[in-house]
């Protein structure tokens, strides 16, 4: 299986570590290709470790989203790129699983939280130290399915 994570990077590194927790558990699934989105070497000033045009990256990063099975985001940290990857996902009919952390005090944009239809794009809601409970359920349904 191909899972795309997605994750702010110049919407804000805040949420790195929690990044690095998906990225880890998610290997148990299968290939991430996202993988770098939770290096604590980018940062969001563009202190890259791979210096590469931002035509590439969107180009690179758009051919990897068609060609994953699901997508993964962390949507606590707001992030332009990240909504984006969600809509072209949507628009590639793949399947999509958004999680968020009400206790970061934030409120969910409705473009994303009104998105879920219980099927193709879901949204939930966790806590840190229930992220791997929340992947493991996603993932065992989603391979019964
Ligand atoms: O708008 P944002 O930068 O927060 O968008 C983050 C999302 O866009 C992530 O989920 C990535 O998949 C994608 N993305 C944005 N920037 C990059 C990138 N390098 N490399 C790969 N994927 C990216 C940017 C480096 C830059 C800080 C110099």
């Amino acid at each position: 299986m191909h899972i795309y994570f997605c994750g702010s990077i110049r919407g804000g590194r805040q949420d790195v570590a929690i990044y690095q927790k998906i990225v880890k558990l998610l290997q148990k699934y299968g290939a991430v290709l996202t993988e770098h989105v939770s290096s604590s070497e980018l940062t969001e000033k563009g202190e890259d470790v791979v210096l590469k045009g931002d035509k590439d990256i969107h180009d690179r990063d758009m051919e990897w989203l068609s060609m994953s099975d699901v997508i993964v985001a962390e949507v606590t940290q707001p992030s332009l790129g990240v909504g984006y990857e969600l809509g072209r996902a949507v628009a590639m009919k793949k399947k999509v699983l958004c999680i968020f952390r009400p206790s970061s005090g934030r409120v969910l944009s409705a473009m994303i939280r009104g998105a879920d239809d219980g099927s193709l794009f879901r949204v939930l809601d966790y806590r840190e130290d229930e992220v791997e409970q929340i992947l493991e359920k996603y993932f065992d349904e989603l391979v019964k399915n």
